[in-house]
């Protein structure tokens, strides 16, 4: 069955921050020091969902997906990030899935989306390689308890993100500007989630992924500095991720680290522990040329040309269709399913004055995208499953509730939720899909 569903993530959608004695996460630090979210924007109600899920998960139901991708809060199941863990909010994620499983909606969990426990990066975060294990232990808590009705498992969420925007550039949680010396929270993530695949695995999950947002990056001309800073561009943000876990290896790291210090032997078997599918977040591709300046070996030239997102993302279906074919091309026989487990755009969504929100443009990306994806298919790629980022208007990281990404308008001030035009064109699209099967 093609799964086709909605995805969230914990910190974005939650709020609840202080209670059932939820530990705190790196992004409640962050997110309450001056300056560091649009607004001094946070999660702590987000838009609530740790007491509106019921409602959710209705809105869900009414729109007709059979899947939904969300995350749990490390910090929920164990607020210290180790040892002992909290059943309020293992009971939390319980009757979450519980609920869905009663309305023919598959539960796909990411068990890491950014919010690691803060007593973890008091001891070094994701710097520190001994948080790849405790994070295995935490993977086994959470499958004892949901194995038995979620059949797959999505390890991480974007370790690029997480070591380029947390580590390297410090405009997310933990806050850190270290450029290169960011590279171990890579490889301790990697780690990571190569042994909670195994502890998954042991614990009865049958199928595991790891979710990676790729880019086609597209050279600013054909000179060879440009080709070469391209080249660099697509090591950094797709092969670094994609390779160890897919080929048990990385790719050439010279252009950014004189050694790999971090590796230890063995490392690269654990981290290419045989998995079940990848997880792909597709938004845009990057154009890439190269540097003025010295510093990192390459520099975005930025795509004109195309329309944008309220983010300003230039919006190319069809770089989802380059990407997808593109992955077939370099990892052939060692690349599993593929499951597209975020595609989505902001838009500056208006409420019109009886209420409706009619964002034409999110129907047109989506509409686009799908069909892209569509072609990737008829040319041979295995992709089973679509999760449309986002369900829910929510707290979008440094940008907090500015960006708007939802298939569901929510107001802030009230939690009033309010289905948009894509979602009933979302809805009606997938009766057709039902009735063209
Ligand atoms: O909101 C994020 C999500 O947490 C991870 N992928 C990209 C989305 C849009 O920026």
């Amino acid at each position: 069955m093609f799964l086709w569903g909605t995805a969230t993530a914990a910190y974005q959608i939650e709020g609840a921050a202080q209670e059932d004695d939820r530990g705190a996460s790196i992004w409640d630090t962050f997110a309450h020091e001056p300056g560091r979210t649009r607004d001094g924007h946070t999660g702590d109600v987000a838009c609530d969902h740790y007491h509106r899920w019921r409602e959710d998960v209705a809105l869900m139901s009414g729109l007709g997906v059979n899947a939904y991708r969300f995350s749990i809060a490390w910090p929920r199941v164990q607020p210290l990030g180790t040892g002992a863990l909290n059943p309020q909010g293992l009971d939390f994620y319980d009757r979450l899935v519980d609920a869905l499983c009663e309305q023919g909606i598959q539960p796909v969990p990411t068990l890491f989306h950014w919010d690691l426990p803060q007593p973890l990066e008091d001891r070094g975060g994701w710097l520190n390689r001994e948080i790849s294990e405790m994070f295995a232990e935490y993977a086994a808590i959470v499958a004892d308890r949901l194995a038995d009705r979620v059949p797959l498992w999505i390890t991480l969420n974007e370790p690029f993100v997480h070591m380029a925007f947390g580590y390297a550039m410090g405009i997310h949680a933990p806050g850190q500007a270290l450029l290169t010396g960011a590279l171990p929270s890579a490889h301790h993530q990697l780690l990571a989630h190569g042994l909670a695949t195994q502890a998954l695995r042991a614990a009865g999950a049958r199928q595991v992924a790891i979710t990676n947002n790729c880019t086609p990056v597209w050279p600013a001309s054909q000179e060879e500095p440009d080709l070469k800073a391209a080249d660099a561009y697509d090591v950094l943000h797709n092969r670094l991720f994609n390779d160890p876990v897919l080929i048990g290896e990385y790719p050439d790291l010279s252009a950014y680290t004189p050694a790999l210090d971090f590796l230890r032997d063995g490392d690269l078997q654990i981290i290419s522990t045989p998995i079940d599918a990848l997880g792909i977040n597709y938004y845009n591709p990057t154009r890439i040329t190269a540097p003025a300046a010295e510093g990192l070996p390459f520099e975005d030239a930025g795509i004109t040309g195309h329309p944008t997102t309220a983010f300003g993302w230039p919006v190319v279906p069809d770089g989802l269709r380059e990407l997808l074919t593109g992955l077939k091309a370099r990892y052939a026989t060692a690349l599993p399913p593929i499951y597209i487990t975020e595609n989505g755009c902001s838009q500056h969504d208006v409420v019109t004055a009886d209420g409706r929100i009619e964002d034409q443009a999110r129907i047109a990306y989506l509409e686009g995208h799908i069909a892209a994806m569509r072609r990737a298919m008829a040319e041979g790629v295995d992709v089973r499953g679509y999760f449309v980022w986002s369900l829910l208007d929510n707290f979008e990281w440094a940008e907090g509730y500015h960006q708007r990404f939802g298939l569901v308008h929510v107001d802030f001030e009230t939690q009033r939720r309010t289905p948009k035009a894509s979602y009933a064109w979302l809805k009606e699209f997938l009766e057709a899909q039902k009735t063209d099967t």
